[in-house]
């Protein structure tokens, strides 16, 4: 019983304020009810570990979240991969691998962020297996905030310059990566972000109807949730809370 919310790319950063607004309005006046919320990777657009205290009103608001009783699932995208225990704790979620299977009304249902799917794109799958190495991790955490901020800054920047040489068809997901990851958790159903390209995909997997959900990215002005109630699947776009849009304003003249 309740409903289950899904959502990810959020790509929160100081960068874009109306956008960290949006979600904050979607934790106090959607999410808050939800039996549990999943966020499945990228909630910010970058992170260099949880001493940073950038961004405080997102720790607050999902901290309010996780206490009113809404429970929060956090997992690792290719940005954020560094969020950790100290974040989880702070706010109450719960840290969550990728990938992840859960069930849902019975049914086994498998959780990714996605970016492992696009295993055609070697170069970012190589920059991935680097980053994500344990000790090398550890070493960039050792380091000042500072430095790691100007380590940063110096491979988004290298990262842009790399992207503008990629297809759209390398960024997308491997139809067989998806299949084996499917087959390898036994499920008929996969929810994933990451490629920006939202859709609900029916195909066949093994003489069996199987379906991929992808989730939208968000921008400043529109969210989306995909939303699990009661045995049946939806989205729901999320355009902030009445109360906050200036249109409504109860100034106006
Ligand atoms: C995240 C991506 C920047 C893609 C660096 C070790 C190392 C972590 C890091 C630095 C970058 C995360 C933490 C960021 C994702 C980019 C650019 C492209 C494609 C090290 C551990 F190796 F330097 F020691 N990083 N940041 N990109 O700015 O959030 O996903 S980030
Ligand atoms: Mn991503």
């Amino acid at each position: 019983p309740g409903e289950t919310l899904f959502i990810a790319d959020l790509h929160l950063s100081p960068q874009r304020p109306a956008l960290t607004e949006l979600f904050v309005s979607f934790l106090e006046h959607r999410a808050a009810g939800a039996r549990q919320l999943y966020i499945l990777g990228d909630l910010f657009d970058a992170w260099i570990g949880d001493d940073d205290d950038s961004l405080p009103e997102v720790r607050i608001a999902l901290q309010w979240l996780t206490r009113q009783g809404t429970r929060c699932a956090l997992m690792h995208g290719n940005r954020d991969f560094l969020i950790g225990r100290r974040f989880a704790r702070a706010t109450g979620c719960d840290l969550v691998r990728d990938p992840c299977r859960i069930q849902l009304g019975g049914e086994p249902i498998l959780l990714m962020h996605g970016d492992l799917l696009c295993s055609d794109d070697i170069a970012y799958q190589r920059f991935r297996r680097r980053v994500r190495n344990p000790l090398v991790q550890r070493l960039f955490l050792w380091s000042p905030l500072q430095k790691r901020r100007r380590i940063a800054a110096d491979y988004r920047q290298r990262s842009s310059e790399a992207m503008t040489g990629k297809s759209a068809e390398i960024m997308d997901v491997n139809r067989s990566a998806i299949s084996l990851r499917m087959q390898r958790h036994a499920v008929r159903r996969l929810i994933h972000g990451h490629t920006h390209r939202p859709g609900d995909h029916a195909f066949n997997l093994d003489g069996q109807p199987a379906m991929r959900h992808v989730l939208a990215d968000w921008q400043e002005t529109r969210g989306e949730a995909l939303v699990y109630r009661a045995g049946s699947w939806h989205r729901e776009p999320w355009v902030g809370s009445a109360a906050e849009r200036p249109e409504h304003s109860q100034n106006k003249h």
